[in-house]
């Protein structure tokens, strides 16, 4: 028998073996059980020692390179297989990717933004602090003692039960309590303003039981109400972006300031809306009440562990909801805290809005 061509021939059949398949069936035809290399093989058994050292290393040899052929045809293939697969699953990164789904910055926090970026420019520094407070820093401290009436009005959330020290703990109905520990932390002179959720036990149309406040507090020598005005007017200014914002200043009562000044801003009715801007006094004008004010209560430096004949300041406070509902034109206040995306995708604001007093606080629709 010609081993050599028999070599050759199944070497052929091998190396043109189209696919795994068709290679695996050449493997079983040569070398399985039943296969024509293994018959060989059995023959060799039958062979006189003499013949059988003749024939039996050729036979193995032909066996060698078949398995040997084999195993490269099936690198090749399987190469060639994945070299088609790597092909074909190709991610072209010159497409353009698809647009992903972008939140927006809710206008409360749109609002907070410009307020922080305004006081900042006048030397104000951001406070914060404990949405949980106790009885002292949000009534006591601020001259609102147990039996003041307004305490009923504030309408407080109270915890059933007390903290460790016994103190009777509340959420905060205005952000006061961070001021007070602003002047038991840091001391005077201070300027701050103090941001954040507050809550009272109030819900219809215009209140939600959560709402946004922002409080502001001065503090040094001889602080009077020309600075609470011109703080308050600047502010006002730069906010609504308008020179025309008047100011009418009424005497009002706060328990935390004395004397305390309510502060109303004139408006013109522009299509059926306020809109902020010259006096309220104006034929087809009026006022509209947007801040309350006054000089800090001596019984309330005092409490942030000052001097009053020493130290005199300022303070106001005005909700932010509010603010942002008269600068952006919502009307619904319920709204703000439905969680409806359909709301936020028409009122909210690019990430990328970053409110700045040289490219304007404001966001041009
Ligand atoms: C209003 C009234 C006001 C203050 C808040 C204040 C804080 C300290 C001391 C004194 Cl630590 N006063 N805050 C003063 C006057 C008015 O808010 O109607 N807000 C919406």
């Amino acid at each position: 028998m010609d081993y050599a061509a028999t070599a050759n021939e199944a070497q052929a059949r091998i190396a043109a073996a189209p696919d795994l398949d068709a290679l695996e069936k050449l493997r079983v035809e040569f070398l399985g059980k039943q296969g024509s290399i293994s018959a060989l093989l059995k023959t060799l058994g039958g062979l006189s020692p003499e013949d059988r050292q003749v024939v039996g290393p050729q036979i193995h040899a032909l066996r060698e390179g078949v398995t040997a052929a084999l195993s490269a045809r099936k690198d090749a293939l399987e190469q060639a297989a994945l070299s088609a697969r790597l092909a074909a699953e190709r991610i072209d990164l010159t497409l353009p990717a698809p647009q992903a789904p972008r939140g927006s910055v809710h206008p409360v926090s749109q609002v907070l933004d410009e307020l922080a970026e305004v006081f900042a420019d006048l030397g104000f520094s951001v406070a914060t602090g404990p949405e949980i407070e106790d009885d002292w820093h949000n009534f006591t401290a601020l001259n609102i003692p147990e039996s003041h009436p307004a305490r009923a009005m504030h309408d407080t959330f109270y915890f059933p039960d007390h903290d460790a020290e016994g103190r009777r703990m509340l959420l905060r109905t205005h952000t006061s309590p961070v001021q007070i520990r602003a002047m038991l932390a840091q001391g005077a002179p201070i300027r701050i303003i103090a941001p954040g959720r507050v809550y009272r036990s109030d819900s219809d149309a215009t209140h939600t039981p959560m709402f946004h406040q922002v409080e502001g507090l001065v503090i040094d020598k001889g602080i009077h109400l020309g600075h609470l005005k011109w703080t308050l007017e600047t502010f006002l200014k730069a906010f609504f972006e308008r020179e025309d914002i008047v100011l009418r200043l009424r005497p009002s009562y706060f328990p935390f300031t004395e004397p305390s000044v309510e502060v109303d801003v004139g408006f013109a009715l522009v299509n059926g809306k306020r809109a902020l801007g010259g006096s309220g006094d104006a034929p087809g004008h009026g006022w509209m009440e947007l801040l309350g004010s006054g000089m800090v209560n001596r019984k309330v430096i005092a409490a942030g562990g000052l001097d009053p004949d020493e130290w005199q300041g300022f303070a106001f406070g005005v909700g932010v909801d509010r603010l942002a509902m008269l600068k952006y034109g919502m009307d619904d206040l319920r709204a703000f805290f439905d969680g409806d995306a359909r709301w936020l995708g028409h009122y909210g604001f690019s990430a990328l809005d970053v409110p700045t007093l040289s490219a304007g606080v404001g966001v041009v629709a």
